[in-house]
């Protein structure tokens, strides 16, 4: 089997771990690009200098030239700017609209069978951007976050169970932002309800639910808890690790179903927009949506969470994009 070419479309804080945890699973070769020169290749360096401890055995290079990521057949995408004081929403969404438009020229041009995860903020804006300007087939191009806004939401099931995360499965579907919408009814302990082991462990309906809706506030506040705790810069260990997932999902055809923003064509009611829904993973990006059956109160969720999302994208087009 031929080796595969991941391509690393942004070098800081997100694109280095993902460029080590690449390695070390042996998923494929690595270019790592950024507009910063020397940078990519001193951390491409020193990752390659790990490679007789780790016992991995990849190529890594580091660019500053798209024309190395020819024959790619996976781009991450993490290229964009954090906000920093005094600038406003907008001033982002132009920011890295001008950054993510480049970023899809230079991917069009030089990967062009490549499938493409989109890392960067705002994330559903960013993705819709990416896949208007490439041109690439809807289904092949995605956004990372469901599976990090899940993997956040089942630590803390854990943590409040006092189990192994290894055998909590919840899920977070909608936009990446403060309307994400994390499932209570379906969040299960290898197929127990969650809440009914809250009910067990408090013996008290009103208390459990008090308890969830404590965790589910902590899931949509989870990025803001630590980007308060590091001062500088937002998180970067675990959607790199999410990302990963999604990532071997599709270099190993595996079907695996996770949260992932993505294409939808009537899905959910939803027509020609890019949100947080369960799909399957495998050789060709999105293989398959998966439509969920959601009571009352959880299509309103969705429902408001899917306005945000439609909010974010005519205010991108306002700004030209
Ligand atoms: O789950 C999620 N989707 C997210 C997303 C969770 C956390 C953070 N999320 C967002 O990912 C975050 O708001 C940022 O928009 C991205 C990347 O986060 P990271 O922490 O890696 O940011 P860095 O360290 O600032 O790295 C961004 C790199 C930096 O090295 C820049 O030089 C580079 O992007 N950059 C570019 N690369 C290529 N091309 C262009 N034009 C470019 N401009 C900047």
């Amino acid at each position: 089997m031929a080796r595969k070419k991941i391509a690393l479309i942004g070098g800081g804080q997100i694109g280095g771990v993902l460029a080590q945890l690449i390695a070390q699973k042996e998923l494929g070769d690595v270019v790592l690009f950024d507009i910063v020169e020397d940078m990519p290749q001193g951390k491409t360096l020193d990752i390659a200098e790990a490679s007789r401890v780790d016992g991995f055995d990849v190529k890594l290079k580091g660019t500053n030239d798209y024309k190395d990521i020819a024959g790619s057949d996976l781009v991450i995408v993490t290229a964009g700017l954090p906000r920093k004081p005094g600038m406003s929403r907008d001033d982002l969404l132009t920011t890295n609209a001008k950054i993510m438009k480049s970023v899809a020229e230079g991917v069009r041009d030089n990967a062009p069978n490549a499938i493409v995860i989109i890392i960067s903020n705002p994330l559903d804006a960013m993705v819709t951007l990416f896949q208007k300007v490439s041109g690439f087939d809807h289904a092949k191009v995605i956004g990372q976050a469901g599976v990090l806004d899940s993997s956040r939401f089942s630590t803390f099931i854990a943590w409040e169970l006092g189990l192994s995360v290894k055998d909590i499965n919840a899920m977070v579907l909608g936009g990446h932002g403060d309307t994400m919408v994390p499932l209570v009814r379906y969040a299960n302990v290898n197929g127990i309800p969650v809440m009914e082991m809250l009910e067990r462990k408090y013996g008290d309906a009103a208390k459990a639910k008090e308890v969830m809706d404590a965790m589910v506030e902590r899931t949509k506040m989870a990025g803001g808890e630590v980007v308060k705790l590091l001062k500088t810069g937002s998180a970067f260990y675990s959607p790199a690790s999410s990302a990963i997932m999604m990532a071997e999902a599709i270099m190993k055809g595996e079907n695996r179903l996770m949260p992932t923003c993505a294409y939808l064509k009537g899905e959910f009611g939803v027509d020609g927009y890019y949100v947080g829904v369960p799909a399957v993973l495998g050789e060709n990006g999105v293989e398959k949506i998966i439509e969920l059956s959601l009571n009352e109160e959880e299509q309103a969720a969705m429902d408001k969470s899917i306005s945000a999302v439609k909010n974010l994208v005519a205010d991108m087009e306002r700004l030209g994009f």
